[in-house]
């Protein structure tokens, strides 16, 4: 809706912005549809024009601020990393399943890092020794480690020894960052509890 506002102001503000030029070269009466306009040129008539394109600027600043509201709402609590926006929680520890369901409730996914540099960008903004879900799991096949959010394979950066599941550890299907040396990803059953990064879009 604020998107058709701000096109419909906008399109005015351009439409009357040609009238007005047509109404200086002294072509206005030439426009069809003018019926309830004064016919130009004449300054009475470029005045009424003014007001018009006043009016419709004004229409449009109002929606892009609108639309800057809103968009600042939905966008509370993330924060732009690399190109994308992620929320860290540093504090609040839960299972991966409640992870995930408190991103979907903030509209988003649990994390999944797209490549290097953007998992680094995010390592960057965690606090060392901690462990923090990501949005990565292999539930549906034991080889498979899929991002939640688009269901296709996710860039992994597995830590030495991970995953444990290929060493007996069968259980561990949730991916999370975990730091001693750097952090990487680990594989952990999903019912441990520990903090978590969502992401706004995937
Ligand atoms: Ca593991």
């Amino acid at each position: 809706m604020l998107k058709v506002t701000l096109l419909l102001g906008i399109l005015s503000a351009f439409y009357m912005q040609e009238y007005l030029v047509a109404a200086l070269n002294g072509e206005a009466s030439t426009s069809p549809n003018n019926k309830d306009r004064p016919v130009g040129p004449g300054l009475e008539s470029i005045r009424f024009l003014l007001d018009a394109v006043q009016r419709s600027l004004l229409l449009a600043k109002t929606a892009c601020n609108a639309s800057e509201e809103s968009l600042e709402k939905h966008f509370q609590g993330f924060e732009k990393i690399g190109s994308r926006y992620f929320f860290i929680e540093h504090d609040h520890e839960v299972n991966w399943w409640a992870a995930s369901n408190i991103c979907r409730q903030k509209g988003g996914f649990l994390a999944t890092p797209r490549n290097l540099e953007e998992l680094n960008q995010i390592i960057a903004k965690l606090v060392n020794k901690q462990r923090y879900w990501v949005g990565i799991n292999n539930l549906g096949e034991d080889d498979k480690y899929v991002s939640q959010a688009t269901g296709l394979p996710a860039y992994l950066k597995w830590g030495t020894g991970q995953p444990s599941r290929v060493y007996g550890n069968a259980a561990e299907h949730c991916v999370e960052l975990k730091s001693e040396d750097g952090f990487y990803m680990n594989d952990k059953l999903c019912e441990n509890k520990t903090k978590y990064i969502c992401e706004l879009d995937y």
